[in-house]
């Protein structure tokens, strides 16, 4: 299987980027987990994406606050997919990152999830790779009647409570 790389600008990034590799660990999907930054080691991140495809990877997830430069500085050098999580800052709560992240000129695609979207990167990561791999499209598909018979649950104990007619 295609390893997945998370990316993150610093390791401060790490509190919400951990939330993807427990989710990847849960799916049984390889990945590695490396600190590139698009504007303190910019040399390092292009080097990174020029052969992530090489070095086996299929799904590069780049998560960064700020002025969140680095999913686009990932797949501005690669043409792997790459998911970008815009992280929530002090000053502009995310929104900068969002942005930064999201508005990418034509020609070089980044798939952005939301502000600290970390478990839906990694989600969606396992889709791309559930491409051409049916055991993980079936633990999606189980992964998926879980989260519904969850809810399921959670509603009957609401109707339970309040709907007493
Ligand atoms: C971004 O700047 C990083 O992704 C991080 O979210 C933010 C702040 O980094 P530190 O100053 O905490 O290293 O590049």
């Amino acid at each position: 299987m295609k390893k997945v790389a998370i990316i993150m600008g610093s390791d401060s990034d790490l509190p919400v980027v951990e939330k993807a590799a427990a989710k990847l660990e849960e799916f049984a999907v390889p990945y590695e987990v490396h600190v590139l930054s698009a504007h303190r080691t910019p040399d390092e991140a292009r080097q990174f994406a020029l052969g992530a495809r090489e070095a086996g990877f299929g799904v590069l997830i780049a998560a960064a606050g700020m002025a969140a430069h680095l999913a686009g500085t990932l797949a501005a050098n690669t043409t792997l997919p790459v998911i970008g999580i815009p992280l929530k800052s002090k000053a502009l709560d995310g929104v900068d990152a969002l942005l930064s992240t999201v508005q990418m000129p034509s020609g070089i695609p980044v798939a952005a999830v939301g502000i600290d979207g970390a478990v839906n990167a990694a989600l969606l990561s396992v889709q791309i790779l559930a491409l051409s791999d049916e055991v993980l499209a079936e633990k999606l598909d189980a992964a998926r009647a879980a989260g519904r018979e969850s809810v399921l649950a959670k509603n009957a104990a609401v109707e339970a409570r309040f709907n007493k007619h």
